[in-house]
C-alpha cells in the first residue's frame, strides 16, 4: 500500500503587529480550507504564524511582549483551527511563540506543533537555533532580538510516528544547520516540517543581499537529500512592519527537487503528493547510514578541530 500523503504549504503575507488574533486565525482557516479543496491531509503553516515578527523590534514593556505569546495552546482564539481540523479532517503544522511556566519560572520558546486529523496535539518542538542577538543593535535597519525574547529550546529535535509515517519539526534559523536533519535522519524521519520569516537583507551580512531565496532552498534541498527525506517550508512573506521578508516556500522530495513552491508574497498554499516511500531508496543505498557513514573514523577530525560530540556515538 503506497503511502502518499498530499500536503499543503500554507505562506502567509505580511501580519501587522495590530492585527487581532481573531483576523490572523481567519486568514490561517482560509488556507485550510483552501488546502483541504484540493484533497490536502495536512497542511503546514509559518514560524509565529499568529502575530508579527516582533523579534525585528524592540519590545521593552514585558506586558507587550507576553501579548505576543500564547500562554496555552489550544486557547479560545486559535480554537477554530483545531476545529476546523477536525471536520475537515486535516492535519496541521503550526508556529507560534509559546510562553510557559517551568518550576514557577516564565519560559519563552519560539515553538511549532504538528496537529493530527483528529485535531490532537501529536507533538511540539522548540526552535534550538536562536539567530541574532540579545540586546539591540541601534545601527541597525531592523533587530533580530530572538536571544532576548526565546528561550534556547530543550525538547530535542524528536520525530513522531504519524500522518503513516516518521515526522519531525525544525523552525526558521535551525534549518540553516545540518545537525537538525542528521538527528532526525538518524531517527529515520521521512517527512520534516518547518516555517520561517527570513528577511532579504541580513544587516550581519550585507554581501549576501540578492542570496537569500539561494541560501533558503541550498540548505533544505541538502538536507532533504542528504537524509532522504521531505521538506515542507512554509514562509511568512512579504514587508512586515518594514521589513521585507522572502517567500518561496517550498516542498521538497527526498531527491533534493523542489516540487512545488508558492510564486507570491501574500497568503498563498501549494500542494503536493509526497510518496514517502520515495525516502526508502535513499536511506536504503545511497545515506545508508548504517553501511555507510563510519562515525568511528571521525573522532580524529573532531579532536583536531576540537568540534563537540559527534552524535550518533
Ligand atoms: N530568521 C532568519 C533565518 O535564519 C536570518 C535569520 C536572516 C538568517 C537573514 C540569515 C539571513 O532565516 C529566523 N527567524 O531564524
Amino acid at each position: 500500500m503506497p503511502r502518499i500523503l498530499t500536503v499543503g504549504v500554507a505562506q502567509l503575507g505580511p501580519i501587522a503587529r495590530t492585527e487581532n488574533r481573531q483576523h490572523v486565525v481567519s486568514r490561517l482557516l482560509a488556507l485550510m480550507e483552501g488546502a483541504a479543496h484540493m484533497g490536502s491531509d495536512l497542511v503546514v503553516y509559518p514560524e509565529a504564524a499568529l502575530t508579527a515578527f516582533f523579534g525585528h523590534w524592540l519590545v521593552a514593556d514585558e506586558d507587550e511582549l507576553d501579548s505576543y505569546f500564547e500562554h496555552a495552546m489550544p486557547n479560545p482564539a486559535v480554537q477554530p483551527l483545531f476545529e476546523a481540523a477536525r471536520r475537515l479532517h486535516i492535519g496541521f503544522h503550526l508556529g507560534y511563540a509559546e510562553l510557559t511556566v517551568e518550576n514557577g519560572d516564565k519560559r519563552r520558546f519560539n515553538t511549532s506543533i504538528l496537529v493530527g486529523r483528529d485535531g490532537a496535539i501529536v507533538g511540539k518542538y522548540r526552535k534550538i537555533h536562536l539567530p541574532g542577538y540579545a540586546e539591540p543593535h541601534p545601527e541597525a535597519p531592523f533587530q533580530n532580538l530572538e536571544k532576548r525574547y526565546f528561550d534556547v529550546g530543550n525538547l530535542g529535535w524528536p520525530v513522531w510516528e504519524a500522518f503513516g509515517g516518521r515526522v519531525g519539526m525544525m523552525v526558521c534559523n535551525d534549518r540553516r544547520w545540518p545537525e537538525a536533519y542528521r538527528v532526525m535522519g538518524l531517527q529515520g524521519v521521512e517527512l520534516i516540517l518547518l516555517g520561517y520569516n527570513t528577511p532579504t537583507h541580513d544587516p550581519s551580512m550585507p554581501q549576501t543581499d540578492g542570496l537569500g531565496n539561494f541560501h533558503n532552498h541550498l540548505v533544505m534541498q541538502a538536507g532533504a537529500y542528504q537524509n532522504g527525506t521531505w521538506v515542507v517550508a512554509a514562509a511568512k512573506a512579504g514587508l512586515e512592519e518594514g521589513v521585507e521578508m522572502i517567500g518561496q516556500s517550498c516542498i521538497i522530495a527526498p531527491s533534493g527537487e523542489l516540487v512545488a513552491q508558492c510564486s507570491t508574497l501574500g497568503d498563498e498554499v501549494q500542494v503536493a503528493r509526497c510518496d514517502l516511500d520515495l525516502c526508502t531508496s535513499y536511506k536504503e543505498n545511497i545515506f545508508n547510514f548504517a553501511r555507510h557513514r563510519r562515525c568511528e573514523h571521525y573522532g580524529l577530525i573532531v579532536e583536531r578541530t576540537g568540534a563537540g560530540p559527534v552524535l550518533g556515538r
